[in-house]
């Protein structure tokens, strides 16, 4: 039996329900990016607020891709689950707080009427990173992104996320209040997005920039929770624990974060409720997370992608590569200053065991892909700090070599095809391809501005590069990885 509002009565006895009346909820929220993170993070802190009798803060969930999600939601009233697992515990949910998903591009109309409709005070938007058509080393927008071009073209049928939120906020009655909640992993994401959404307005018309610029609030947020994509074994692992299927089922960590800087245009809903952190300076939270958990992350994914190891959790039961994975983390918390009374050390041990989480199966294939976007935010930061006073990271410099060689290859080191999923890298990937030789290959990524900015890189550092993928190459990414033991 599929979940429903009519069958969700029938779920097993210990699956939490929504405790309020979904039918009297209005829509206060849209959101952008109906993916598996935006359902298990922002919507369960909408829901602990509707949990407490706010009814203004149903979410419109959008989108912008894909019809499937929109599709499996609808049929299920928009009801899904949520399940944290970790170790042999299990916690089943149904979240009510979304009350329509729609495609946009085949009810345009409603979701431009969503965000024009004065009763919603908040857009939300996971789009991922590329999601926002910027050049990933200067934030700036990108305008000869096919859709950016396509959406100054056809204002009144954009397709970008940057088009859309323009397209809404242009049918909104003057004087309503409106905040939109950027939760995707860059620095500065409220800023950024405030910046590209501006340099496309005006591009369009200078009235809609100024008004983005006077009415429209775009706090800074860091955002976390690991939320792996589903599968079918995670469905069935739903299912079971549910008692009933649900397409849109979600398996992830019980560990959750959201850290919000405290500017909004008008009301919001009490995201406190969810235990939401609001403060004046959301940076130091976010160089935290970016660095240390979303930084391992990618040095862990393109290491096991060379070696054949498919989830995080059976990365970090690997010595060399666990190990390393910690050396990662320590060069990258070395960079850091700590956000107020945060200690930083105690973050990083529960996230190592948040990363060992093996209930949860975390593949090293989802992590690895648009390295070109997540590169330039997780490591290239840090490392460009730490060459600036003299201080060299050797595991974060081994990280990129690993990257670098990663999209120089073809098979994995067991010979099996590596797809490279990152539609920003095949002209750094042609380059480190057509290479003459390592220390040309590092040259030529290094040019490349999208990724590593327009600034040069120390000779020393660059001749270190090209030692590592020689070593890449002649003897496997463990020798590489398993310095600290040999040197
Ligand atoms: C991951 C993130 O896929 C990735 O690149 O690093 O999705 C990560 O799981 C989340 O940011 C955790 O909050």
């Amino acid at each position: 039996m599929r979940l429903s509002q009519r069958t969700c009565c029938r779920a097993r006895a210990e699956v939490r329900q929504p405790g309020y009346d979904r039918s009297r909820l209005s829509r206060g929220v849209v959101h952008l990016g109906l993916g598996a993170f935006h359902r298990a993070h922002q919507a369960l802190y909408t829901e602990a607020a509707l949990q407490d009798g706010d009814r203004r803060w149903g979410i419109v969930g959008v989108s912008l891709r894909d019809p499937r999600m929109a599709r499996a939601l609808a049929a299920q009233d928009c009801l899904y689950a949520v399940i944290e697992r970790q170790g042999s515990e299990a916690a089943a949910r149904i979240v009510g707080a979304l009350v329509q998903a729609l495609y946009a591009p085949h009810v345009l109309e409603q979701v431009t009427g969503a965000i024009a409709d004065p009763a919603a005070s908040i857009v939300t938007c996971t789009v991922t990173e590329k999601g926002y058509c910027r050049h990933p080393s200067t934030s700036d927008l990108d305008l000869q992104h096919p859709d950016i071009q396509h959406d100054l073209a056809y204002p009144e049928a954009p397709r970008s996320t940057l088009g859309v939120l323009a397209a809404g906020i242009r049918r909104r009655p003057p004087g309503a209040p409106l905040s939109i909640v950027c939760c995707d992993n860059m620095a500065d994401n409220g800023d950024t997005l405030r910046r590209l959404l501006m340099q496309f307005a005006s591009q369009l018309d200078p009235a809609l920039a100024r008004r983005i610029r006077d009415e429209v609030a775009l706090p800074n947020t860091m955002v976390d929770r690991i939320v792996p994509a589903a599968t079918p074994a995670s469905l069935t692992f739903a299912q079971q624990r549910l008692g009933l299927r649900d397409e849109a089922a979600i398996v992830c960590e019980p560990f959750t974060q959201w850290v919000i800087e405290d500017r909004f245009a008008g009301p919001r809903p009490a995201w406190e409720a969810g235990g939401a952190l609001l403060t004046g300076d959301v940076r130091p939270f976010q160089a935290m997370k970016l660095r240390m958990l979303n930084g391992t992350h990618s040095a862990i994914a393109y290491a096991a992608q060379l070696r054949g190891i498919d989830t995080v959790a059976a990365a970090m039961a690997d010595t060399v590569l666990g190990t390393f994975a910690r050396g990662v983390m320590a060069d990258l918390h070395a960079t850091l200053a700590a956000p107020p009374g945060y200690d930083t050390a105690s973050y990083g041990n529960a996230l190592l065991c948040r990363l060992r989480n093996g209930a949860i199966a975390h593949h090293t294939a989802q992590i690895a892909t648009d390295g070109t976007q997540k590169v330039p935010v997780r490591w290239l930061p840090a490392l460009r700090e730490s060459l600036a006073t003299g201080v060299e990271r050797p595991c974060l410099e081994r990280a990129l070599a690993l990257w670098l060689h990663y999209l120089r290859c073809d098979t994995n080191e067991h010979g099996r095809p590596l797809a490279a999923c990152d539609p920003g890298a095949a002209r750094l990937a042609a380059a480190l391809r057509g290479a003459r030789g390592d220390t040309d290959a590092i040259r030529q990524a290094l040019a490349h501005g999208a990724v590593f900015g327009d600034a040069p890189w120390p000779k020393p550092f660059q001749l270190r590069l090209a030692a590592h993928l020689t070593v890449l190459r002649e003897r496997g990414a463990a020798a590489l990885m398993s310095f600290t033991a040999t040197t």
